[in-house]
């Protein structure tokens, strides 16, 4: 019997394509690593499709998103074109940076994408300055700051948490605590396991939840999202989440505990969706087609920059200085 309306099956629809094509990006981004045709290095977001879908359906296109190099999700997410990114992940002339910022350093000015930060936790700052800008300018506009657990133990993360509050900021934080940072286990390198009790000491309204219920995600940064707009300030938001690919594309799949790797696929947000999606009322017909298209934008991306050239030589100089 369905229980959802159309539109909200439209919407969920929505939010599992967009999943699925994020699914599919990364693991066309493992395999082109393995290839060598990505240099530098790759960090799959690979199990946390969720909070970067649930969470950009709650903003508006003027909105801002900042990341880390986990990000390419988020930038999907946030609307920009996988071809772009697909591009600038092989530094291609047609990516969204011209090739010259690859797979840690995405921006996407016109989607409101301010980018991804390989520097761990400095991109905080950055969103606390983007969204005082929004607040001076009057603007009406949210800013929100995908982090990991890894991050929220730099000083940065708590001078922005003052700050944020102090000003009241349209800020939302959201961390994504996968349970490691690179190779240690969140529990052996934080002094409590929530990492939302932080912000909770900066007065800033904090909550936890499973960042792999894409629902959970968007309602919870809605909220959030409209306290911002009312002027009220950030709000901070821990999903948990597991991350069951390695920390980067280098050493995929090559899992220290293969058995531990294997529960954390039975908490994987997409056939999570999908059963919300049957009980909502779609049909495995409407689940395959949104698939079908997400495979789709990934093939096209992938040939769109396995064709686009690289940036000549002589252009080395260009782009370096913003214009006046
Ligand atoms: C300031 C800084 N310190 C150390 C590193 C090396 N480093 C890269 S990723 C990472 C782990 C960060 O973990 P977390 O914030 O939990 O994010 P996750 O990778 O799990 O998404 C570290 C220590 C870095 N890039 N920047």
């Amino acid at each position: 019997m369905p229980v959802a309306t159309e539109n909200a099956i439209y919407k969920l629809l929505e939010m599992y394509r967009q999943m699925m094509t994020i699914r599919y990006f990364e693991e066309n981004a493992i395999e082109l690593f393995a290839k060598g045709l990505i240099t530098g290095s790759t960090h799959p977001c690979i199990g946390q499709e969720a909070i970067a879908v649930g969470a950009c359906a709650a903003l508006e296109e003027g909105d801002s998103v900042l990341a880390t190099y986990r990000g390419h999700g988020a930038a999907i997410a946030k609307g920009s074109d996988p071809k772009q990114l697909m591009a600038e992940l092989l530094t291609r002339t047609t990516g969204c940076c011209k090739g010259r910022g690859g797979s840690m350093h995405l921006c996407d000015k016109k989607k409101g994408f301010i980018g991804t930060n390989a520097i761990v936790g400095a991109h905080l700052p950055i969103a606390g300055g983007a969204a005082l800008a929004a607040k001076m300018r009057g603007a009406n506009r949210v800013v929100l700051c995908f982090f990991g657990d890894g991050a929220s133990c730099e000083g940065e993360f708590f001078e922005t948490l003052n700050m944020a509050a102090l000003w009241k900021v349209p800020l939302i934080f959201i961390c994504e605590n996968n349970g490691y940072a690179i190779s240690v286990p969140t529990k052996l390198s934080q002094a409590t396991p929530d990492i939302a009790d932080r912000a909770r000491g900066f007065g800033i309204p904090s909550l936890i939840v499973d960042g792999n219920d894409v629902r959970e995600v968007k309602e919870a940064v809605a909220d959030g999202v409209a306290r911002a707009r009312l002027g009220d300030g950030p709000t901070f938001i821990e999903c948990k989440t597991v991350r069951w690919e390695r920390h980067s594309a280098f050493s995929s799949g090559r899992y220290e505990n293969p058995e531990e790797a294997q529960r954390w696929k039975t908490v994987d947000p997409i056939p999570r969706l999908e059963r919300i999606l049957l009980e909502e009322g779609a049909d495995l017909e409407q689940i395959n087609r949104e698939r079908v298209a997400a495979q789709e934008v990934v093939n096209d991306a992938v040939q769109f920059a396995l064709q686009s050239p690289l940036p000549d030589m002589d252009s080395i100089y260009e782009g370096i200085f913003a214009e006046a």
